[in-house]
């Protein structure tokens, strides 16, 4: 009896795995012929198939066969500007994310190898295609040259991943290559592996890159559109800094797209923008990638180079946008070079644990990675879903299973803070926390218990603007370069001058502070001491506010002020100010509530504080509204 319980029990979970693998193939996808789909959790990639005549898209003599993607959904919303009929890209059928060698556009920019040193009718290599034949004119892309010879594409399909072998059976006027590439896709991200040999007898130099043709929701390119880099970039000059809005009689004088810090941001609905140019630092180290970001439909998409790039171009049109990473490569007879590209999407909502891509971690993700334990990529019962644990090793193991387990139970809601002052208490000093343990002491306040009113969530605690203020005892917050957020209700007194503190923590020296404040404007500001980032909206105006900041790096070994996120009452806000400077906060300053550590004289809050929370991690803008809106399940009683 207790068997067939059993055995019931099973089939129901696989019955809800099958349920659930229906569900996700019931998804939009593919939607263009000649293609194969890629899955992964709650990405779905849909992959031109090089050998299926019916595949019409980026097709020609520019781009290549090799890893053609041409959609990506991630829980249902889509990325990539990827047409159904053809496009609006000349000549068209032109979308997704093809890959070019040697576009040759730029004075700067090298020629296919062979083309510069041949002649009228002489061969030429276009890497990824073919051995093409040139003409008298200087080699220009959109030409359509004589074929010389097509290179053979060979594909080998599993469901998570495609392998792409290319290769040629003659050499142009001695250059030759060979090209490999895997495309593997892992619930939230493509990996892309390249190897590109020189398989001629003459070195040749070769830059590749691919068209990011994105366009977030169908989102037409304009304002809340954002390219971020983790660099001080420096840009060709069709681009203007940006600075805080003044008042203008006419908006007509509004550039499309500027430059802020280390971000490109476009300010109007885009019709036309030359292409730009970026450029990182000559000393520039660190990992090479840029996010791009959609703030009303909160999607970002984090792209990356191993290979460092020469420069990034920035194509944009009023239906994509589409940023560059170009690689110059350099390869010997025989020598050859491995590289990845990788591109990290993203959701609200969305959790990378989550197996199934059904929104919530439960007993379904167990299931399932009970049925994949100890699989390997191309096993019968491998499942890509399921190789969550950092970094995804094609293998399913405890790492995985721990990485589920730190997961367990989310779902649409927000996660726990790791310190929660609710701020309920009717009399005394000291605020409990009720995530933790990091009671907080009151200084300075009144005897009679009177601070302690009227809240925006049950009880609140009132400051005198004065010397009140609250320090959590030895809680030193989230410190370095960790993601975080911070989230508060305030209301400012009556006859209160800003600036006023209102949670602080870390040193004050630059990028070592953690404040959140309320600027001289009354608007709601971080600062991280030399560095600022300051929201639009008026928070210091006597009206209860709920105010948010997220830290959420694109590259999360080297965060700046350009990473935070500000929200009040739980909407996004969009910058007014901003002085880029990278963040690794100090483990010194006790966290603080309603005064700054070092401006000792006009830091004081005057006003009523409440519900306090830190989160050890990036919430979304869902989250962040169903903490406005008291409906996630940390809300204080
Ligand atoms: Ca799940
Ligand atoms: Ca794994
Ligand atoms: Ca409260």
């Amino acid at each position: 009896m207790v068997k067939t319980t059993f055995r019931f029990a099973i089939a129901v979970l696989l019955l809800l795995i099958v349920s659930r693998t229906g569900l996700v193939l019931a998804q939009d996808l593919p939607v263009h012929a000649g293609t194969r789909v890629l899955r992964s959790g709650g990405l779905v990639v849909e992959v031109g198939d090089p050998n299926s005549p019916e595949c019409r898209w980026n097709r020609g003599l520019r781009f290549s066969p090799v890893a053609n993607v041409l959609r990506v959904q991630l829980n249902g919303q889509e990325f990539l500007y990827s047409p159904v009929d053809g496009g609006v890209v000349s000549p068209g059928y032109v979308g997704g994310l093809p890959m070019e060698f040697d576009i040759g556009q730029e004075e700067f920019q090298p020629d296919p190898p062979g083309y510069v040193e041949g002649t009228s009718g002489s061969s030429f290599l276009k890497i990824g295609v073919g051995i093409l034949r040139r003409n008298s004119s200087a080699y220009n892309f959109m030409t359509n040259y004589d074929v010389i010879e097509l290179a053979d594409t060979a594909a080998t399909w599993h469901s998570d991943r495609v392998h792409f072998a290319q290769t040629l059976s003659g050499t142009a006027n001695g250059y030759s290559y060979a090209l490999e590439e895997d495309v593997i896709v892992k619930n939230d991200r493509i990996i892309m592996n390249y190897v590109l040999t020189n398989t001629g007898s003459k070195t040749f130099t070769t830059e590749q890159y691919i068209h990011n043709f994105l366009t977030f929701s169908g989102k037409p390119v304009g304002p809340d559109y954002i390219i971020g880099f983790p660099y001080n970039l420096t840009s060709s000059p069709e681009i203007e800094p940006w600075s805080p809005p003044v008042r203008r009689l006419s908006i007509a004088s509004t550039p499309q797209v500027v430059r802020l810090a280390n971000m490109i941001i476009y300010k109007t609905r885009v019709t036309s923008v030359p292409k730009i140019w970026v450029y990182k630092p000559e000393d520039y180290a660190g990992r090479d990638l840029f996010g791009v970001e959609q703030t009303d439909t909160a999607q970002r998409l984090v792209i990356e180079s191993s290979l460092p790039a020469e420069y990034v171009g920035i194509w944009t049109t009023d239906y994509q946008v589409s940023p560059e990473q170009f690689l110059i490569i350099t390869l010997a007879p025989g020598e050859h070079i491995e590289f990845t590209r990788t591109y990290v999407f993203q959701v609200d909502d969305f959790i990378r644990q989550d197996c199934t891509g059904d929104g919530t971690v439960d007993a379904c993700d167990v299931s399932a990675m009970s049925v994949a334990w100890l699989s390997k990529a191309g096993d019968t019962k491998w499942d890509p879903g399921c190789d969550i644990g950092e970094p995804a090793d094609d293998e399913i193991d405890l790492v995985d299973l721990a990485a589920l387990a730190s997961c367990w139970r989310r779902n649409g809601t927000p996660p726990a803070p790791v310190a929660y002052w609710p701020l309920d208490e009717t009399g005394g000093s000291s605020a409990v926390d009720s995530a933790n343990d990091h009671v907080a002491t009151l200084h300075n306040f009144p005897t009679d218990d009177s601070q302690w009113v009227a809240g925006a969530a049950s009880g609140g605690l009132q400051f005198d603007g004065v010397d009140d203020y609250v320090e959590a005892n030895d809680y030193h917050g989230v410190t370095g370069k960790s993601p975080r957020t911070v989230v508060m209700w305030i209301r400012t007194a009556t006859g209160t001058q800003p600036p006023m503190a209102l949670l602080a923590w870390g040193q004050a020296s630059p990028g070592s502070y953690w404040q959140l404040a309320v600027d001289s404007n009354r608007r709601l500001k971080l600062d991280c001491d030399a560095g600022t980032i300051v929201a639009g909206k008026a928070v210091g105006d006597t009206q209860w506010h709920h105010v948010a900041a997220v830290l959420d790096p694109i590259d999360r070994e080297n965060p700046h002020v350009s990473d935070v996120r500000l929200y009040v009452d739980g909407m996004r806000q969009p910058v007014d100010q901003l002085i880029e400077c990278e963040i690794d906060t100090a483990e010194t300053g006790a966290l603080r509530m309603g005064r700054a550590h070092y401006s000792e004289t006009d830091s004081h809050f005057g006003g009523t504080i409440d519900d306090v929370r830190v989160y050890n991690r990036p919430l979304s803008g869902t989250d962040i509204q169903h903490i406005y809106a008291g409906t996630d399940p940390w809300q204080g009683p």
